[in-house]
């Protein structure tokens, strides 16, 4: 674990996010995710051939500062599995927290749902910041050619819910449409847990 004294500045290229000194650097390939994908059959098919990276991600947790903020950068690689694109696993926070993201490079979506019904698919694009709040499920998407990249800030000692999007999927589903078109559509498979 990287630990660093506050107050400090950090220079870092988004590209270079293996040598980043993080508390952590997560990988995740398709076979972690082939649950959260439609396609099965695509994901059978691809993963006979190989195991592409999907996204990775390092994070620095302040879990010693309780007033502190923790962050990390996350790297979508372009792509899609079937007609969806590239996403992360998405999840609730399951303690109070809201969170910021901030695009730096490439382009994508930002879907949200609440427990209440409530969704959005947000634009993300470098320039713009989303704010999540607490009660919103939240997954990234890159929807472009190139690395969708962005910075992302939340109060430390938060616990994710993967288990609500693994049980019952996100209810809009962004796709590839003809032409390369994006296409943000309803989940077939969406149930409400
Ligand atoms: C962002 C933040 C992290 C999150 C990561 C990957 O960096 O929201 O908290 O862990 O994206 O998303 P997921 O945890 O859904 O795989
Ligand atoms: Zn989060």
């Amino acid at each position: 674990m990287t630990t660093f004294t506050l107050p400090f500045q950090l220079d870092f290229d988004p590209h270079a996010l293996g040598e980043f000194p993080a508390s952590k650097t997560i990988i995740r390939r398709l076979s972690d995710m082939s649950a959260y994908y439609q396609d099965k059959a695509k994901v059978a098919e691809i993963l006979n051939a190989e195991d592409p990276t999907i996204y990775r991600f390092w994070e620095i947790e302040q879990e010693n500062a309780p007033r502190g903020l923790s962050f990390g950068v996350t790297c979508i690689y372009a792509g899609s599995i079937g007609r969806e694109f590239h996403m992360t696993k998405g999840h609730f926070h399951t303690s109070p927290g809201d969170e910021l993201y901030i695009t730096l490079s490439g382009r994508g979506k930002l879907a949200m749902f609440s427990r209440e019904g409530d969704v959005k698919t947000l634009d993300m694009l470098p320039g713009s910041m989303c704010y999540i709040p607490t009660a919103y499920a939240h997954r990234t998407i890159n929807t472009g050619a190139d690395e969708f990249i962005f910075l992302a800030v939340w109060p430390p000692s938060i616990a994710h819910d993967y288990e609500t999007i693994l049980k019952g999927g996100f209810p809009q589903l962004v796709v590839k449409g003809e032409q390369e078109a994006v296409q943000i559509i309803e989940n077939p498979s969406h149930q409400r847990v």
